[in-house]
C-alpha cells in the first residue's frame, strides 16, 4: 500500500439503503414504496423476490451496528424509508413516529458506538401513494413540495446528531431506469411490453429537473432552518462509471467519452455547480430537456457542499455515425466491455454491467474534481459482486478474495487521486455493509462484505474482505 496520506479524521465506512435491508414493509405503521408495489408485478424481479424481509434489519440493527464496529468502520451510510416516516408521503399527511423512532434509535445505537452517521434521504424508495396520487418524481410542483416537507420533519427529528445529509441517491437511476427503461420503479417506459405507460423520450429528463429541483429545495430548509444551529453538511449522491475511447486513435470516440460522461454525470453536476445543463445534452435532446426557470435555477445553483460519488466501474465508448435516437440517453454511442484490439476493460463479476478497473476511479475522480472546481468529495459507494459468488461453498464464500482485492486497488487509486491528483476526497463508504435485496436481481447477486443466510434467519456472517478493508485504511490514514 501506498504511504499515509489520508487526512487523519478520513471517514470510512460502509453503505446500505432501506428498501435493500430492512424488511418489516408492514411494521409500525409503514405503508407501501414503490419498490413494494414494483415488486409484486410479475416479471420484474430476478426470481420473484421483494424486500418483504431482506436482512430483517428493522429488528436486527444492533447487529448491523455490532457489525460496523468489528469492522472498525467509523461512518455508517444508510438511508431513510419516507414510507415508514410519512406513511402516505404528503406534506397534509400524518407523521409516524414509530416508524421516525426507528431511525433515532440507529442513529443512537450508532452513536453510542463513536461510528458517524450519514443519512440518504431518498434512495429511490418513494411512497407509492404519491405516485398514484399525482404521478410522482412527474409532478414537479407536488412532488417539490412534498419532499422538502419530508426533508424537514427528518431535519427536526435527527439533525442534532446526523452531521451528513445526502439528499438524493443516484438521481440517473430514478429517471433512467425508472422511466426509461423501465428495470427499476415504477417501470415506466416507451415498450409496451414492458409497460402500459410511459414516454421514454421524455419522461426521464423532466424527472430529473424535478430531482434536482427537489433537491435544492430541501437543501434550502436545511442551511436556512437547521445548518445555522446544527452545523452539518448536505450534497447529492451522483452515480458514473469510467470511460476510455474504444479507440483512442479516433478523435470521435475521445470525444464521445466526454459525452457519455456529461450525459450521466454532469447532468446533474453542471446545474449544481455551474447552473445549466451540459450543450451536448441541450444539442441532442433540444426541447424534450426542460429550460431552467430563474427561481428553480436558483434553488440547484450551489446546493451542495459536497458531492457524494458512487462508482463501480468503467466501460470503452464508441462513438455512432447514426442520428440519435429519440429514447437514446446515453449521448448516442456505443458502452462496451472491450476495445478495438479486443481487450477487457476488466474481470467479469456477478453484475453484466460491471467490470472493475481501478485507474478508472482516479481518474474519474479527478474529472469530477477539475469540471466542478475542487469539490470536497464523499465516495458514498464503492464495491463489486462476483462472478457466481451464491452458487459457492460457504468456505469459498468467506474467502472472497476478488472483493478484497478490488476494495484495495479501488482504495489505493483514491489515495492517488487525493495524493498526486490534488482531489479533496474526504470520505469513502463501501458498498455494501452486508449483502442485500439487489433491486431487479434480487438475491442471486450478492454486494456485502458481510455474508448474510437468508435460508437461516438473515444470519449474518463476515467475509474476509470485511476484515481487510480496515487494514488498507490503517495503512494509508496518518495516525
Ligand atoms: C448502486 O448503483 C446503488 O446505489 C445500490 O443501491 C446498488 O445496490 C449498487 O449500485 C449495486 O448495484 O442494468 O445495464 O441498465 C450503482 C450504479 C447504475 C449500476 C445503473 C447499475 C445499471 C446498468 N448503477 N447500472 S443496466
Amino acid at each position: 500500500m501506498p504511504e499515509k496520506v489520508l487526512p487523519r479524521d478520513f471517514l470510512w465506512g460502509f453503505a446500505t439503503a432501506s428498501y435493500q435491508i430492512e424488511g418489516a414493509p408492514y411494521e409500525d405503521g409503514r405503508a407501501d414504496s414503490i419498490w413494494d408495489t414494483f415488486c409484486r408485478i410479475p416479471g420484474k424481479i430476478a426470481g420473484a423476490e421483494n424486500g418483504d424481509v431482506a436482512c430483517d434489519s428493522y429488528h436486527r440493527y444492533k447487529e448491523d451496528v455490532a457489525l460496523l464496529k468489528q469492522c472498525r468502520a467509523r461512518a455508517y451510510r444508510f438511508s431513510l424509508s419516507w414510507s415508514r416516516i410519512i406513511p402516505l408521503g404528503g406534506r397534509n399527511d400524518p407523521i409516524n413516529e414509530k416508524g421516525l423512532q426507528y431511525y433515532i434509535d440507529l442513529v443512537d445505537e450508532l452513536l453510542k458506538n463513536d461510528i458517524v452517521p450519514m443519512v440518504t434521504l431518498f434512495h429511490w424508495d418513494l411512497p407509492d401513494n404519491l405516485d398514484k396520487r399525482y404521478g410522482g418524481l412527474l409532478n414537479k410542483k407536488e412532488f417539490v413540495a412534498d419532499y422538502e416537507h419530508y426533508s424537514r420533519v427528518v431535519f427536526k427529528a435527527l439533525g442534532d446528531k446526523v452531521k451528513y445529509w445526502i439528499t438524493f441517491n443516484e438521481p440517473w437511476c430514478s429517471s433512467i431506469l425508472g422511466y426509461n427503461t423501465g428495470l427499476f420503479a415504477p417501470g415506466h417506459t416507451s415498450d409496451r411490453s414492458k409497460s402500459a405507460v410511459g414516454d421514454s423520450s421524455r419522461e426521464p429528463w423532466q424527472v430529473g429537473h424535478n430531482l434536482l429541483v427537489a433537491h435544492g429545495a430541501a437543501v434550502k430548509v436545511y442551511r436556512e432552518e437547521f445548518k445555522p444551529k446544527q452545523g452539518g453538511q448536505i450534497g447529492i449522491t451522483l452515480n458514473g462509471d469510467w470511460v476510455e475511447p474504444w479507440d483512442p486513435e479516433d478523435p470521435a470516440d475521445v470525444e464521445a467519452c466526454e459525452r457519455k460522461l456529461e450525459f450521466s454525470i454532469a447532468w446533474f453536476s453542471d446545474p449544481i455547480y455551474h447552473g445549466d445543463y451540459p450543450a451536448s445534452m441541450r444539442k441532442q435532446l433540444g426541447d424534450r430537456l426542460p429550460k431552467w426557470d430563474p427561481e428553480d435555477i436558483a434553488l440547484v445553483k450551489g446546493s451542495n457542499d459536497f458531492y457524494g460519488m458512487n462508482h463501480y466501474c468503467a466501460n470503452y465508448i464508441k462513438h455512432k455515425n447514426t442520428e440519435a435516437e429519440p429514447d437514446d440517453f446515453i449521448g448516442n454511442l456505443e458502452s462496451l466491455m472491450e476495445n478495438k484490439k479486443g481487450e477487457s476493460i476488466g474481470p467479469e463479476t456477478q453484475s453484466v454491467w460491471l467490470r472493475p478497473n481501478a485507474l478508472g476511479f482516479r481518474k474519474l475522480l479527478k474529472w469530477i474534481s477539475d469540471r466542478n472546481g475542487r469539490p470536497t468529495i464523499y465516495v458514498t459507494e464503492n464495491g463489486t459482486s462476483l462472478k457466481g459468488e451464491n452458487d459457492m461453498s460457504m468456505e469459498e464464500i468467506l474467502k472472497d478474495d476478488f472483493r478484497a482485492w478490488y476494495f484495495k486497488t479501488y482504495i489505493e487509486a483514491m489515495v492517488d487521486a487525493s495524493s498526486k491528483d490534488n482531489v479533496d476526497v474526504r470520505g469513502y463508504m463501501a458498498w455494501s455493509l452486508m449483502d442485500n435485496f439487489e433491486w431487479a436481481e434480487g438475491y442471486e447477486t450478492r454486494f456485502g462484505v458481510t455474508y448474510v443466510d437468508y435460508t437461516n434467519g438473515q444470519k449474518r456472517v463476515p467475509k474476509k474482505s470485511a476484515k481487510e478493508i480496515g487494514d488498507y485504511f490503517a495503512a494509508v490514514i496518518k495516525d
